[in-house]
């Protein structure tokens, strides 16, 4: 990751950060990369897995033909995660929470580090790599607690397939989650939007309703996305490195 020239935080920013009263952070992939999980389109080895993209592997068609692969493609991802730990851009969010009245986490990263590193109440809109659901009667269980790794787990409910409890592509958001993102953004004076590329749908409209409602949108990222222009702030650089100068 390039070390760009060292970003600063101008006097406007911190004097939005500082007076800021409904707060909304939307993160991606890029918030966990300093702590060693691959993105999806920094080539990160996640974007194809045996020879598939991960939009065609992580989809609802998927899951209907081969639910063991599905499950294959998650342990091999959760193997990932095991050992890692929250970096300085997860602690920095959560010692926010404190300090805002009303400070919003939304996260489109099923990797559970956000939690890891203290955040409550965070909105997962693409649901957790760490429990599985059952596909008849929706009965959720932590994966963590279920042998995951000889072929799919039954629910104890009803006995029938559990899946993991992720959000696939053509799959609809979890009732509820969105909806909340979007009527906070709506309502919030500040939105940071914290690495991610802002092509999927309906996450990357959240800061768009943030914008439109007339929030200051600041988005961190060393790359530009479709979100730089319509940005209030762009910082450029990695979020473990400029999330803390916000203090
Ligand atoms: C749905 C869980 C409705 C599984 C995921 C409108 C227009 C076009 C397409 C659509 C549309 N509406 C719906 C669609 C289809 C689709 C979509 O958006 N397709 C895209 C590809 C065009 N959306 C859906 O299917 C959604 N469902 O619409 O349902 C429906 C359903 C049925 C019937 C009627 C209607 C569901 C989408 C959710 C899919 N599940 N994840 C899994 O993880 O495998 S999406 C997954 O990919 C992630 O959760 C995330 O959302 C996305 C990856 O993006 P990022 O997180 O941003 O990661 P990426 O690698 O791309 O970028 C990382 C960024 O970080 C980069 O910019 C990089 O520069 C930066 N970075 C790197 N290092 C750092 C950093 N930044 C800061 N610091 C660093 N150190
Ligand atoms: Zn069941």
């Amino acid at each position: 990751m390039q070390a760009g020239p060292k970003q600063s935080i101008s006097e406007k920013l911190r004097r939005r950060f500082g007076d800021a009263n409904k707060f909304l952070v939307l993160t991606g992939a890029g918030v966990s990369a300093e702590s060693g999980v691959p993105t999806f389109r920094g080539g990160g080895g996640t974007g194809v897995w045996k020879g598939l993209p991960f939009e065609v592997i992580s989809s609802a068609g998927m899951l209907e033909r081969d639910l063991p692969a599905v499950w294959e493609w998650f342990n091999y991802r959760r193997g990932l995660l095991e050992a890692l730990k929250p970096n300085p851009a997860h602690e920095a969010i959560a010692g926010w929470q404190d300090r805002f009245r009303d400070l919003t986490l939304v996260t489109q990263n099923i990797d559970g580090l956000h939690q890891a590193a203290g955040s409550r109440e965070v909105i997962e809109l693409h649901g957790s790599i760490w429990r599985a659901r059952c596909v008849q009667c929706d009965e959720r269980q932590s994966v963590r607690e279920m042998k995951v790794d000889d072929g799919e787990p039954m629910c104890l409910a009803c006995a029938n397939p559990m899946r993991p409890d992720v959000v696939l592509f053509g799959e609809m958001l979890p009732v509820g989650a969105f909806e909340r993102a979007a009527a906070k953004a709506a309502s919030c004076d500040l939105c940071f939007v914290v690495g991610t590329s802002a092509v999927v749908y309906p996450a990357a409209s959240i800061p768009e309703i943030a914008r439109a409602a007339g929030a200051y949108v600041v988005e961190v990222n060393p790359e530009r996305t479709p979100l730089s222009d319509f940005s209030d702030e762009v910082l450029t650089g990695n979020a473990g490195n400029i999330l803390p100068l916000l203090g």
